[in-house]
């Protein structure tokens, strides 16, 4: 399953042909400069190049009226004195006489690129378009767009592929009003925009570009505006953005595909922008987004006018849309405080609307909107770094960030292997992916006996064996010969061989090793608390924090809990390390589902540029095998692999889905069955500061979240009472009713029905893996 690069020469045509400054940005050269990079680091020769085909009238017109296109087909016979004039009536527009040919290149390479991905003849792409799109309305066009690329092919996929759930991510650092003006009222496409806004002070100068834009009746909460106030918003900020407010909605939402709105005037340099995020940052949100929609990730370029820039965020797009491993983030990772301030009140905004924002009882109450500078300041914000003057120096920032970005480049190149698995005798029988290495080689003989030898587990020939492949493995990860790997152990010698692996990590190359052991794995004693080791142990009934680097939390009773656990505390403190290595080690009475410990050893791959290795017990593969839905000869879930059953379902597999679901899942963010309280201690990881009043300083990117999410995951406030009985309604959505559009059910009932819908109506995902996800845990014992 490939990367498509849909493109067509003919759409670099269209150009400026009279003075304004205003337009001349978006010139031919964005597309030329970008490909002649991808190109030259070897990118566009590794994807299945497309040549975009133009749009029909009736495809156009999904979004746009008849007079509206018919206006443009004029176009092509017009003087440039009449395109000038034409041009005058809409906002920051110019017309060439082959404008219409392009934009209807640019809308129809979206439509290709989404029958590529959705017949299953790619796994993703990007299609490198203009003009942009997303400003584009259903009888206007604006801001350099002119037909709505996105939203074109956002309605095709309902249409053509009957698709029910579809989330458009637009990133562009100017708000898609065309795109939230097409898709407000309707609730199966969730669009989230973070944009530029100033207090309202940036173009397009919107006030349905703030928080509290949520949508309009059926489509309430299916539009989530953040809105940055500041300029110079980082990576972060983006990430930040993602953890705590795209990702919870997208995971709630469980789209069929996921569409980017995918401009890159949000990166460094950017004259429009004027933020700070590097190019890598964009192959970071790529893998962040890849594990939404199996993975069926569509982007279409919108804006980005600084070209060197420009060009390097298309690269680590593409990058990341072909599965290597992302380089790690420049600069601290801490957002600022305004960033924090816009998730706070978007959060606040959208939580009637979302079970996995509802939380908000001890949040502070904002004002829903971000509009006045002052309304939207809470005293219980914790503090970020604030802007000083506001030097903007873009230029000098971006010649920095793009020649650190080419060292880089060279420090990490891509490993040539992806992902490899060892597997034992008691294995041996599994299937694996075709691009996945079936793990032979061993460590020396000698080597292995020393580092075996304290460990009387170790002394058995089947633990011995599977140490040697483990330590090969780890030492090919850490050389970048192999991005991940799996390794299975025999049970006895779980715990010695991660023993192992630590030192063995920390002897070798890893500055920062981050372990994240699940089940009854104890910490080893003579582990050293320096900083070095960040050990994550998800086990049993407490939660806390017995130093900055030792962390046990009980594994969380409900997927949702399980999802907010990852999104709200395993990635704030993977992206806070940066570490170079991941361990995680799957140790007795674990709990966790397969499709959970792949997509928390799929998610942990974008902080870690990759580098993770899963230890997993011999005989869980055995389970792992027979979990989700096999085809023919694919495996089944394994992690890195999130989706390997069939993305157009035969008629006759679906039967057996609904089945599968009726027996075995219940609803998506239902409680536990198990007992709803647990004691906690007080959770204090930094010094009984949650964001509240003091600073979070090792692990910054915690903040964003309201200390709330804290307690889902069975853990107290810092002030040491204890967690409440569960709210009415909190867990149980059914009952709840939003707050803000009466006329609207709750965000679950009202959610499209699935094409597979359970025996009792329910509607059900189609996807094995996302009901292996939905399936309560038993806390381990
Ligand atoms: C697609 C895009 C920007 C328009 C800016 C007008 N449009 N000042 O980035
Ligand atoms: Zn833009």
């Amino acid at each position: 399953m490939g990367t498509a690069l849909v493109y067509h020469e003919d759409m670099t045509a269209a150009r400026l042909l009279w003075d304004d400054p205003e337009c001349e940005i978006e010139c031919p050269e964005r597309l030329t400069i970008a490909l002649e990079r991808l190109r030259q680091r070897g990118l566009e020769q590794r994807c299945l190049r497309l040549a975009a085909r133009e749009a029909s009238e009736e495809e156009l017109g999904l979004v746009h009226s008849p007079e509206y296109v018919a206006l443009l087909r004029g176009t092509q016979a017009l003087g440039t004195g009449e395109l000038q004039a034409l041009s005058g009536q809409y906002d920051a527009i110019y017309f060439h006489p082959s404008t219409f040919h392009c934009a209807r290149l640019a809308a129809g390479a979206a439509l290709q690129l989404v029958d590529a991905v959705l017949t299953g003849a790619v796994q993703n792409g990007l299609a490198l378009v203009r003009p942009p799109g997303h400003h584009s309305q259903r009888a206007a066009a604006n801001g350099f767009c002119v037909f709505n690329n996105v939203a074109i092919a956002a309605k095709h996929a309902k249409q053509k592929h009957g698709l029910h759930r579809i989330l458009i991510v637009d990133w562009d650092i100017h708000h898609g009003q065309g795109i939230q003006y097409i898709f407000e009222d309707d609730p199966s496409v969730l669009y989230f925009s973070w944009h530029r806004y100033e207090h309202g002070r940036f173009w397009p100068y919107l006030q349905e570009s703030d928080t509290d834009a949520v949508g309009q009746g059926q489509g309430c909460g299916f539009t989530v505006n953040l809105p940055w106030n500041q300029v110079g918003m980082g990576n972060a900020d983006y990430v930040a953005a993602f953890l705590h407010v795209l990702l919870p909605l997208a995971f709630e939402f469980d789209p069929e595909l996921v569409l980017v709105a995918a401009g890159f005037d949000s990166a460094v340099g950017d004259p429009e922008g004027q933020m700070q995020a590097t190019p890598e940052c964009f192959a970071h949100l790529t893998q962040l987004l890849q594990v939404l929609a199996c993975g069926r990730v569509c982007a279409v370029l919108e804006g980005g006018y600084h070209l060197e820039s420009l060009s390097q965020s298309v690269c680590m797009m593409v990058q990341a849309l072909l599965g290597d491993p992302p380089l790690p983030l420049s600069g601290p990772m801490e957002p600022h405080r305004s960033a924090l301030e816009s998730i706070q009140s978007v959060r606040a905004a959208q939580a009637p609307h979302w079970m996995s924002l509802q939380q908000q009882d001890a949040a502070p109450v904002l004002s829903p909107s971000t509009r006045s500078p002052e309304g939207s300041i809470s005293p219980l914000l914790p503090g970020g770094p604030e802007f000083k003057a506001p030097v903007v120096q873009t230029e000098a920032q971006a010649v920095v960030a793009l020649s650190s970005l080419l060292d880089q480049l060279r420090l990490y190149p891509t490993p040539p292997l992806r992902t490899a698995v060892a597997l034992t005798e008691l294995d041996a029988a599994l299937v694996l992916p075709p691009d996945v290495l079936h793990w032979e080689r061993s460590a020396p003989q000698k080597e292995m006996q020393a580092w075996a030898r304290p460990h009387e587990a170790l002394a058995q020939d089947k633990s011995f064996n599977a140490l040697g492949k483990v330590l090969y493995l780890l030492d090919s990860i850490l050389d970048g010969q192999v991005s991940s790997g799996i390794a299975a152990t025999p049970a006895p010698a779980a715990a010695a061989t991660l023993d192992v692996a630590i030192q063995r990590g920390l002897s070798h190359r890893a500055q920062r090793l981050l372990c994240v052991a699940v089940g009854q794995l104890d910490r080893p004693l003579d582990l050293a608390d320096d900083g070095r080791t960040l050990w994550l142990n998800i086990r049993g009934k407490e939660a806390a924090a017995l130093s900055m680097f030792h962390v046990s939390t009980p594994l969380p009773g409900t997927t949702g809990g399980f999802l907010s656990y990852i999104l709200a505390l395993v990635l704030p403190l993977a992206y806070g390390f940066q570490p170079n290595l991941v361990l995680v080690a799957l140790g007795p009475a674990h709990g966790l589902q397969a499709p959970q410990a792949a997509l928390l050893a799929a998610l942990l791959r974008v902080p870690a540029g990759g580098r993770v290795l899963v230890l997993v017990e011999e005989v869980s593969w055995a389970e792992w095998r027979c979990c989700g839905v096999t085809s023919g000869e694919r495996p089944v879930t394994l992690c890195f692999h999130l989706c390997p059953w069939p993305r157009n379902p035969h008629p006759s597999l679906q039967g057996s889905w609904s089945r599968h679901c009726v027996e075995r899942a219940p609803p998506a963010w239902a409680p536990s069955p198990g007992p709803p309280q647990r004691t906690c201690r007080p959770w204090s990881i930094c010094e009984g500061s949650w964001g509240h009043s003091g600073k979070c300083c090792r692990w910054p990117l915690l903040k964003g979240c309201d200390p709330v999410t804290w307690r889902r995951l069975g853990w107290t406030s810092q002030n040491g009472h204890r967690d409440p009985a569960p709210r009415a309604g909190v867990n149980r959505p059914r009952t709840g009713r939003p707050r803000q559009c009466p006329e609207a059910g709750p965000a679950s009932t009202r959610r499209p029905e699935s094409p597979l819908a359970c025996a009792d109506g329910r509607p059900c995902s189609p996807r094995p893996g996302s009901k292996q996800l939905s399936e309560s845990l038993t806390p381990p014992s």
